[in-house]
This record gives C-alpha cells, structure tokens and sequence, in this order.
C-alpha cells in the first residue's frame, strides 16, 4: 500500500474524531433535555431502530427513560453497520429535543404574511383537518390537474404505501412525486434501462473484499461515513488495495484515494467511454460474459437542455428516451473517439491516469466495486452517466460476484424502501409497477380489490418535480401538500419557486400544507402546518442502498398534540373520501377499513398492529403468491414478481433488518447479498444460496433475472457538455453538496448543539488562485450570482473542499445563506432530476 497511515487519519480524521467523542456524549442526551438522573440508575429501556439520516441505513438501539430518548447507540446485530454509526448517528437522540418542536397544529389566516415566519395561529386538530379537507376536495372536485403532492425518501415504508395507495386508488391521482426525483431518479432510469429492476447487484459485503474502489462522484467521508469506514478499513487491511477517487473538486474522500482524478464537468462520460473503448479496442473485456450474457443498445443523442418548461414539446425532448439495438461491432464503432488522447484533453485528466483506471477494469483477477452517488444522478446526463459505469462492469464482467460490482448509492434513510418501492413517483405502482403498463395497473387492482380498470384513469404519468414546480409558479397549482421534506429550501432555482419578483407568484396563490417536526423555510409559505412525530415517536420502517429493510420501533410519545403522519392522512382521506364509492363498496373502508376506524377516528390496533398490516398488503405485490388473482397475472403477464420477496414483518425485528429478495430456506429467511448470482454455481462464493431466481444460473452462475431474454443492455452514451458552460459573464462552475454534520436543509441538525458548534456556518470553497483573481481573502463575503438567482455567502480557501480553479463549491443546509436561489433547475431528460452540481455563476466581493 502506497499511501501512509498519516493520509489515513486525516481521510477519516472527521468521522472518526467526532464518532469517538459522540459515544461518551451520547448517554448524555437526557441530561441536555433535563431528565436523566445520572449513572447510579439502573439501565432503561431498550428499542431497535435505524438512524433517521443517510442511505447507509445504520442500525442503532434507543434507551428510554421516563418516556425520554437517553442514549442512541450503533446495533451490533444489524448486518448492515455491525454497531458502527457516524457522529449523527451518535447524536441522533438530539434531534427529537430543539426547543422549538411543533406541538400544535397552525392556520395562516392572513395571505399576505406568506413567506414569512410571521402570521400562523395555533389551532385544534378539527379545525385544520377540516380545513386541509375541504381545500383538497374542493380542487379534487374541481379540476384534479390541479393537484399536488409533494413526498420523501425519507417517508416511512408503511406510510409511504398508504399515500400512494390514497392518492392513486382513492384520488386517482398521479401527481404525487418524492424528493427522491432530486436524488436517484437517474439511478432509478439507468436500473429499469439496464436490468428492467431497480436493483443492484452488490451489497456493502463487497466493500470488505473488493481489490480495487472506484468512487465516480461520491463523497463518502461526508455523506456516507459508515461505509467509507468499512471502504477503509479493507484499504487498511487488505494487500494492495487500491482507490480511484474521481470528481469535479477534491473532497475528504479524496484524502484515502491512491489517485485522485479531477475532470471537468461532464467530462465523467468520456472518461468512462475511453476505458470501455480501451477494453473492447485491445479485447480486454471478458468475451464468455459478453457473448452469453449482454445485448447492445444505443440511444437519442444531441437531447439538449430541459431548461425550460417546454422542453418535452421540442424535437429534442420527444426523441430523448428512444433507443434502439446495435450489434457489438457497432458499439465498438461508436467508442472509437474514445481514446486517451481525446479524452485527456476534453477532461484534463492526464493519459497515463486513464489508462491505468481502464488497466484495472482490464485485468481479469481484479476485484473491482465502483460506488457513484450525486455527482452522477445530478448530472444533466444522469441516466447517461450512470449507463456508462454499468457499461465498464459488465464488459468486464465485474459484477455480481464478491468484491466485484456497480454500487449506486442512496441518499436518504428510504429512498429505496419507500419511495422507490412502494410508488410514491408520478409515474409508479408499488414494486416496481408502472402506471403506462397495463398488466401493472391489473396486478396492482387485484392486489387492491379493486375493479377492473379501476386504475386506468391514472395511466398517464403525472407531473414529476420540477414539473410540479414550475407549474405551482406559474398558478396552476390550487394545492399542495407536502411531507418529510423542505422544499422551500431543497428545491433547485427557488428564485422562480418562491415567486420572488413580479412574475412566478403563482405560490402565494396554492393552498399550501406541510406536515412538519420544526419551523422551516416550508412552513413559512403553509397555510396549515401539522405538528408530527418525529423517528422514532411512532413505529416505521426504512429501506437502504443494499435493500435492507429494518423497523425503528416506537421508542417514545411524541410531545404536545404532534400525531403520526399517517393518522393525519387517515383522517383527512376518510373526510375527502366520504360519500365515495369504490364498485358498490365505501371508498374509505374498501381502501384503509383494515388499519383504521372511521367512527372512532382512530387505527383499530396499535403502531405495530398498523404497521404490520399494512406491510403485509404490500408484501403481496412482490409476494403475488399470496394472492390467486395477482398471481395469476403475474403468470400469464410473466411480470416476475416473485422476484423480489419480502419476508413476513415480525422477521424484520427479529433479524435486525434483512436485504430482499429475502427467502425461506427451512423456516429461516435469509437475505441476499449478491443479485443475480447462483450461489450453488458462480465462482469466488464460499456461501450457497446468495440469490437464485429466474433461469437457473447460465454461465458462470450468473442469472439476470429480470432483464429482458436475461440479458441487461450495454447502452452507448456519448459526450455532451453540461447545460451551462462557464463564460465571461459566468466565470465559475458552482458545486453543492452537503458536510458530515449536517442533514440537508439543516433543520434537525442543526437544533443539535454540537453538530451546529462542529459546523455553524456554511463556506463558499474557492482555490487560492481564484482568490486571488477576484481579490477576496478567507472571511470574505461575497455575492454569488446565475443566470437563475442571487445569494451571499463568505468565503473560505480552508474548507473541506478543495475545488480546482474555476470551480466553487457550497453546501446547502443553510438558510442564511441560499444557494438554491441561484441554482439551475435544468434536469436530465431522461429522469427529470436536476442539475445541482454545475450552474455557472459569477462571485463578486461585496
Ligand atoms: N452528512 C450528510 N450525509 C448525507 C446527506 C446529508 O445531507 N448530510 N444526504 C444524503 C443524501 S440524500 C445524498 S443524495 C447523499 C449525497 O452524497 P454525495 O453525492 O456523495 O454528496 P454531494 O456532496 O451531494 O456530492 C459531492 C460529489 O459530487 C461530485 N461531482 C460534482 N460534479 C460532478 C460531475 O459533473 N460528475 C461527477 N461524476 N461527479 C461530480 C463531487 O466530485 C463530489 O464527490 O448524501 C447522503 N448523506
Ligand atoms: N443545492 C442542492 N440542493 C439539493 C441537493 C444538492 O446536492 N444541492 N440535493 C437534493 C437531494 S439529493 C435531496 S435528497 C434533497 C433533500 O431535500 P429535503 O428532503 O427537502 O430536505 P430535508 O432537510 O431532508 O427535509 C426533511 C424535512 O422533514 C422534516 N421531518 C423529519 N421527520 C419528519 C417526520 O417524521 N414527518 C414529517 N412530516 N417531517 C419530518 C425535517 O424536519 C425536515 O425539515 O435535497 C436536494 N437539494
Ligand atoms: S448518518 Fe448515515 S452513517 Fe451516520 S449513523 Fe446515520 S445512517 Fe449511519
Ligand atoms: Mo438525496
């Protein structure tokens, strides 16, 4: 290993530091809150949960003492983290205890204070339940177009399925998209493009045994701790590993990497196109996987920009999703440019770094995990992006093997589990499901009691994010509700969505809801703010990157009158719902007369009883078993659901978690860790049974169960720049992203006293040479600005960043200093996600 101990500690100096320090901190929670009595008394109870921030997933056990969270501390029995957790994770009982929780629910009377944090009155449950519905139904009744529900990846399992069931079967309704539109829609397109499932190979085992990590635009030190530690530690321990960190900015993920390399923005496609090309030129790729296993594609090219609101009318954006089949010869053609040479130049990496990355994806015994987060899906190519990583892997046959594969990571705690599973997009049924196809939409009746062509009036998709947006701005939105996310402050290019000048003010015109644990930007424009649980104050399910599914128990009661989310949306479904028939049936009571009780105006069981009804429904979507009418679709449809099993929920909590497809071998369910491998068969596997579906293993034991003719689609993504490049206006790349302390927005995090002393403000990262250009010094502030908005900010040469020249880096979880004014909402046309990550912009001293 060509890299000290000494680049090591300062690699993981952050995560590490501040984790050893938090574990002694971490009893302390009561005490900061004002209950714990101090070490002398005997221990308190104790509730299996999953951290509320990252992807990672972390399992953790909560300690609660007279009702108060006391200590929040890493599970050992969850197989995901075995006991690790990252500063948040050790802090995390914090969270539930700023001093300016919501506690009641608020009515806005007065229209003109919008947008401030003036002008919301406390009001009774009935009064704004009330008023939610009769807006909701009044624009139901009227003209549902005009319809809003904004979602989250951070939204429990269970109450994310219950929403997309409200919205889709009770409302028929699309309109319903998750912020995960922001964070994994390109990763979600590029799965169903390449495998027809949106699922990875891998899981985080590989990352103790991969030879080689490729990190393609994903900053771990800060945004997935955990598993960079687990990256680490195989770097530390294993001969001869090796880290490839690629970028647009130097990051602490950087600080472990054997080399890092720095390209200009979307020169990423080129690099990846120029290590394929070396493969297939020198026929280094692995001829038996390629012949017995892939199909070769290409797609629309010159797609433009989706900057503005017509994009999909324009030739561009009709032809953008085409794709048709090539031969390999063909594919080979098209990489030609592709050489070292071309790329070097287009990218500013140097030839001899890209030859010796395509060098390890050529050598046929290298174990190679490459890990991609936000760099790739916000990414005006994103989709693109994420086809030309999966391209180099399976060329090289590098995947679903130990050790060996294309890891996308996830952001949020279930952008998986809920948003991606159970179709809380615009477009989306459960499990998968889309509401174009029509075998989807008849599965998904039978599995709903619903009649036939029940769901036939939401076969066209609604409107995605951005879509949602833009419309709200321009007052075609009458009403919006939103939940578990912050969008006044998470939203790209705000200027327009926040109605700020005189036109766009189409916001101060929708009746706006947000259920909400604390003030926020989002609040400042509700009508009505509902007062909600917080973690673990309810009991609920999350999802990670590995697809491990785990329950956080309900561990404490949440303060004042705040309620779960899911009762708030029970009780105003069955107010909306009333009167409404589904065939000759009640609407409410066909859809949720199993969890809840309309007269009593409550859930007939308890958290647990709710939730495990709930999951137990939704389980038969991939479970088709279960049901004689679903399967029979699932047969004759061939849509292979059963690919993909859940377990019964009372496993969950025993198992600590467990990653689907999950199967029962001799009354045990077991998890999976490799997709699409026959552990029976494929090399390199000292464990059976990894993953067995579809065909029984081809060659190699490797079987893609899902992908059409079993085969996944090597697609041929071209070069083509970003949607803005620098000029003498707009000088600058701007990048943001986030920092180890802080979640998103800031809004828990930063009620957390020593997150918030570890990172109080945020810092505009220039280098030195640019510095010195526009003659700024560290402190400095400065007026950023786009062709989209304006925000300050100070600036700082010491952050921890380190972007080249030319480019400038922020994060977002200050609301002090906006950035999303000023950032571009153009997205990749092909999973609607947008851009975060290189608007062009000019800095001045101000
Ligand atoms: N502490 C903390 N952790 C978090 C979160 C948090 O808020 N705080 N949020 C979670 C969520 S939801 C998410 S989505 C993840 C995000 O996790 P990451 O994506 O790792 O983090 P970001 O800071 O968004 O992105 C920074 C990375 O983008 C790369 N990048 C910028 N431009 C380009 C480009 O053109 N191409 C490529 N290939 N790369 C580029 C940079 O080089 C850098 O590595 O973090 C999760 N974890
Ligand atoms: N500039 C820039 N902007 C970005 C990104 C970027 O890289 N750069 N990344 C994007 C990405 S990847 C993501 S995932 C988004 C995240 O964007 P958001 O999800 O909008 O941001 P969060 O701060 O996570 O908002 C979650 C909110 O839910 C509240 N909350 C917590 N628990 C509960 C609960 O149980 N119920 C309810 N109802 N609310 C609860 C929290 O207080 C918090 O305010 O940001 C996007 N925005
Ligand atoms: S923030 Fe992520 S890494 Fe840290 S404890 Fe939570 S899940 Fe684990
Ligand atoms: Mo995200």
């Amino acid at each position: 290993m060509d890299i000290t101990r000494r680049q090591f500690v300062k690699a993981t100096a952050v995560a590490l530091a501040s984790a050893a320090a938090a574990g002694t901190l971490s009893s302390l929670v009561g005490c900061a809150s004002g209950s714990a009595q101090g070490g002398a008394q005997a221990e308190g109870q104790k509730f299996t949960a999953v951290c509320r921030f990252c992807g990672c997933g972390c399992g953790v056990i909560c300690e609660v003492r007279d009702n108060k969270l006391i200590s929040v501390t890493g599970d050992p029995d969850n197989e995901s983290n075995r006991g690790l957790n990252c500063v948040k994770g050790y802090y995390l009982g914090k969270i539930l205890y700023g001093d300016d929780r919501l506690t009641v629910p608020l009515i806005r009377d007065d229209a003109s204070t919008k947008g401030t944090a003036e002008g919301l009155r406390e009001a009774t449950w009935d009064e704004a339940l009330e008023l939610v519905s009769a807006k909701l139904k009044e624009t139901w009744k009227a003209d549902k177009s005009r319809l809003a529900f904004w979602l989250s990846g951070q939204q429990p399992i269970t109450e994310g399925y219950a929403c997309a069931k409200f919205i889709k079967a009770g409302l028929l309704s699309n309109n319903v998209d998750p912020n995960a539109r922001l964070c994994m829609a390109s990763a979600v397109v590029s799965f169903m493009n390449v495998f027809q499932t949106d699922e990875p190979a891998g899981s985080y085992a590989d990352l103790d045994e991969a030879d080689v990590f490729v990190t393609w635009g994903a900053n771990m030190a800060e945004a997935h701790p955990m598993l960079y530690s687990r990256l680490t530690a195989r770097k530390l321990s294993g001969e001869g590993v090796r880290h490839y960190d690629l970028g647009t900015i130097t990051t602490r993920t950087s600080a472990s990497a054997d080399k890092t390399l720095i390209f200009k923005p979307n020169t990423d496609l080129a690099i990846a196109n120029c290590i394929a090309n070396h493969l297939v030129q020198n026929k280094l790729y692995d001829e038996a996987f390629v012949n017995d296993h892939l199909q070769f594609k290409q797609g629309a090219e010159n797609i433009g920009n989706a900057t503005m609101d017509d994009y999909e009318q324009t030739e561009a954006g009709k032809t953008a999703e085409n794709v048709s089949a090539i031969t390999f010869e063909e594919y080979a053609e098209r990489l030609s440019p592709y050489t070292f040479e071309y790329v070097s130049e287009l990218s500013g990496v140097p030839a001899e770094d890209l030859r010796e990355l395509a060098e390890v994806f050529a050598d046929p015994d290298a174990k190679v995990m490459s890990l991609w987060t936000m760099g790739v899906n916000q990414h005006n190519r994103g989709t693109w992006m994420n086809h030309n990583i999966y391209n180099i892997h399976l060329l090289s046959g590098k995947i679903a093997r130990p050790g060996c594969g294309p890891f996308s990571l996830t952001g949020q705690p279930t952008a998986c589990g809920t948003a991606r599973e159970v179709g809380t997009f615009c477009h989306r049924l459960p499990a998968d499901l889309l509401v174009a196809n029509e075998q989807h939409r008849r599965f998904t009746e039978a599995v709903w009691d619903l009649p036939e062509g029940h769901l036939d009036a939401i076969k066209a998709p609604g409107m995605h994010t951005v879509k949602m947006f833009r419309e709200m701005s321009k007052g075609n939105i009458d009403f919006l509700w939103s939940a578990h996310n912050n969008w006044a402050q998470s939203m790209p290019n705000l200027t327009r969505f926040l109605g700020m000048g005189d036109e766009n003010r189409g916001i101060f015109d929708t009746f706006i809801v947000v259920n909400e644990v604390y003030p926020t930007l989002s609040t400042q424009y509700a009508d009505v703010v509902l007062p909600v649980a917080l973690w673990v104050e309810r009991e609920g399910q999350f999802g990670n990157a590995e697809r491990r599914t785990a329950v956080f128990e309900k561990a404490v009661d949440p303060p004042g009158e705040a309620k779960w989310d899911l009762w708030a949306f029970m009780e105003v479904a069955r107010r909306v719902l009333d009167g409404e028939k589904i065939g000759d049936k009640d609407a409410f009571d066909h859809l949720f007369g199993f969890i809840y009780d309309k007269d009593a105006a409550d859930f007939k069981g308890d958290d647990r009883e709710t939730n495990r009804a709930l999951w137990e429904e939704y389980r038969v979507f991939s479970n088709p078993s279960l049901n004689e009418q679903a399967q029979a679709i699932n047969e004759s449809a061939k849509l292979k659901m059963e690919a993909k099993q859940l377990a019964p929920y009372d496993e969950y909590l025993t198992h600590h978690g467990l990653t689907w497809p999950v199967r029962e071998v001799d009354g045990t369910w077991m998890s999976t860790k490799w997709r699409f491998a026959d552990g029976a068969q494929a090399d390199g596997f000292d464990e059976v049974g990894v993953a067995t579906y579809g065909t029984p293993g081809l060659a190699g034991g490797v079987s893609f169960y899902k992908s059409t003719d079993m085969r996944p689609s090597v697609v041929f993504r071209p070069y083509e720049p970003p949607a803005e490049e620098p000029d003498e206006e707009y000088p600058f790349y701007f990048v943001t992203g986030r920092l180890l302390e802080h979640w998103h927005t800031g809004t828990l995090t930063r009620r957390v006293p020593e997150l918030d002393r570890a990172l109080p403000e945020a810092l505009l990262n220039v280098s030195p040479e640019d510095c010195e250009k526009l003659g700024v010094l560290d402190g400095d502030m400065v007026r950023v600005r786009s062709r989209f908005g304006q925000f300050d900010i100070k600036v700082s040469t010491a952050g921890r960043t380190e972007p080249p020249a030319g480019v400038v880096f922020a994060p977002f979880f200050a609301e002090e200093a906006l950035v999303n004014l000023a950032v571009q909402d153009t997205y990749c046309p092909l999973s609607k996600e947008p851009d975060y990550k290189k608007t062009c912009v000019s800095i001045e001293k101000i």
